[in-house]
């Protein structure tokens, strides 16, 4: 079958707040290139598009020339009025096509998408890639699509929902997503978190066994390991074929299983891979010896979501991690001679504008060479979500678009602090902490690339923003008190 696999359009303007657009880039889509792989291999013809690079009119007449068979778009929730608006015009101009969707807003909340529009055909939940294999199959055979595990279709004026789709026990199944099908030279990162060009993004597992609140588990607790062997081979060729300086593993815990990682590292050492490369890691789980190995292997750079500065609030998001351990963690990445990220987020539940102020300051004694400020946005499928949907917590706004944790107001306020704080304090939290001597003889001494002299121009860019959103804010406030 000709199969078109579509990332809806989109641009910075819908993920990002004014103040961070010049910072912003394009990734490639990991989930949908995998998808794309497995069809691919099961011998179907795939027009994979970006909606970074297209408009709905390009896609269309793309979708056309193609002839394309099935049409399969790629939802997060934030994108999900571009999907559909993307579905409906293809289904206009081509009624036969068939149209499915997957990702994790598709995965989420598969009844209320189905219910939003009569263009779509089949949602897949979860796991996309033997699901959506076997869909096509059933199609092309024309088998009952009841059949076939992990979809939500209609069914008359009912949805149907097959049983859940077991997850994918042997990972190393899998081809390597199909990175040659993406136009690879039009992509380019956020200058957030990024060593050097060309960078690639990579999977070593799928999983995590934590139990956060605010984090969507779609591929449950078990965590299932890539081969170290399958994952050092994934970079081998990116190295080889697409000159790769830096990888990005999106693993949710990379850190889970040491002997993985310690196997990982010395497959790199053995086969002299000269390769940069970044993981996201929990706190409680990471010693010296390890960090040391990663760094021998080239770990530049190690992603630690501490969340909040106050054990109260990562004891509400049940984080299951301590302070102490977060600031163990940091101190020994580094003295290990890998950098660090750390995230944190405002608009905890139970959480006030003074307990912010103190995340800034533990942000800052942590000292990691990026940092990110989110609001806390309620994901479908969470367990935030369900709370807030229940009248706990606090307030969310009704607009699937505007679930993005990089936006110009929060998705969601607690009933302890206002919207404008919570921006507030993202705006202070970034001002404070890059407009100190310390971080900034650190991060001009620590300069790795080119693209990071680049970064640091277009990060001032958004600092300089904020600096005057800030004395606006401030503005309107005494204004108000004058008034009142
Ligand atoms: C890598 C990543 C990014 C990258 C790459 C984005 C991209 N387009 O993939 C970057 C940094 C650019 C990014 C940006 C954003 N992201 Co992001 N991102 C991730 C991350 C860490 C990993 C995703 C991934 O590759 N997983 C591995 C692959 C194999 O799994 P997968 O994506 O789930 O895909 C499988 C299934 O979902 C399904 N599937 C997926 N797509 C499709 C399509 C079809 C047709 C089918 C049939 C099946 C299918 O099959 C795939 C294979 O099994 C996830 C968190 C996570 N742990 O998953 C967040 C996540 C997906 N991002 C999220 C969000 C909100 C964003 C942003 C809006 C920014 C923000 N944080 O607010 C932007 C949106 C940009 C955009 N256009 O997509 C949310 C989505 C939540 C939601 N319910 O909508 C997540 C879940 C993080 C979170 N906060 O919880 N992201
Ligand atoms: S540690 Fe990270 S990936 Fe795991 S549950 Fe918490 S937020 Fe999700």
């Amino acid at each position: 079958m000709r199969i078109a696999l579509v990332v809806p359009p989109w641009g910075p303007d819908i993920i990002r707040a004014k103040d961070t657009r010049g910072i912003s880039g394009c990734w490639p889509t990991p989930g949908l290139q995998y998808v794309a792989a497995v069809l691919r291999d099961a011998g179907h013809e795939i027009l994979f598009l970006e909606g970074f690079f297209y408009g709905n009119d390009e896609m269309l007449q793309k979708i056309a020339d193609f002839k394309a068979e099935a049409l399969g778009v790629y939802v997060i929730s934030l994108l999900w009025d571009k999907a559909r608006s993307l579905i409906e015009e293809v289904k206009k101009a081509f009624p036969s096509i068939f149209t499915f969707i997957g990702g994790h807003g598709a995965s989420a909340l598969p009844e209320i998408l189905m219910r939003d529009t009569d263009a779509l055909d089949v949602i897949i939940i979860g796991e996309g890639e033997l699901t959506s294999r076997e869909l096509i199959e059933a199609l092309e055979t024309k088998q009952d699509l009841r059949a076939v595990k992990g979809i939500l279709f209609k069914d008359g004026n009912n949805l149907h929902r097959t049983p859940p789709r077991e997850l994918i026990d042997n990972l190393d199944q899998l081809p390597f997503p199909a990175v040659d099908l993406c136009e690879m030279k039009r992509y380019y990162p956020s200058f957030e978190q990024v060593s050097t060009v060309p960078v690639m993004q990579m999977l070593a597992s799928r999983g995590c066994n934590g139990t956060c609140l605010y984090c969507y588990k779609m591929y449950g607790s078990r965590i299932r390991l890539r081969s170290p062997v399958r994952v050092v081979d994934e970079m081998e060729y990116y190295v080889r074929t697409y000159g790769a300086k830096e990888i990005k593993f999106w693993d949710e815990h990379f850190s889970y299983d040491h002997a993985h990682v310690y196997a990982i590292c010395d497959e790199i050492m053995r086969r002299r891979l000269k390769i940069r490369w970044w993981v996201s890691c929990r706190a409680d789980s990471v010693d010296l010896a390890l960090l040391k190995a990663m760094k021998r292997a080239g770990c530049w750079c190690i992603n630690y979501g501490v969340e909040s500065g106050v054990q109260k609030h990562l004891d509400t998001l049940l984080k299951r991690e301590t302070l102490d351990q977060i600031a163990d963690a940091v101190k020994l990445t580094h003295k290990a001679g890998i950098k660090t990220h750390t995230t944190y987020i405002f608009g905890i539940p139970g959480e006030t504008f003074e307990d912010g102020l103190k995340t800034i300051e533990f942000a800052k004694k942590l000292n990691s060479f990026t940092v990110e400020f989110f609001p806390i946005t309620p994901f479908p499928g969470t367990a935030l979500y369900k709370g807030v949907n229940k009248g706990l917590f606090g307030t969310m706004s009704a607009n699937l678009s505007d679930q993005g944790m990089l936006l110009d107001r929060p998705c969601f306020v607690p009933f302890t602090m206002t919207a404008d704080e919570i921006m507030e304090l993202r705006r202070l939290a970034y001002m404070k902490y890059f407009l100190r001597p310390r971080f900034l003889i650190y991060r001009f001494t620590h300069i790795m690339s080119l693209f990071q002299v680049r970064a640091i121009f277009h990060g001032a860019g958004s600092l300089f923003q904020m600096f005057r959103e800030q004395v606006e804010a401030l503005w309107k406030k005494t204004a108000h008190v004058f008034h009142s």
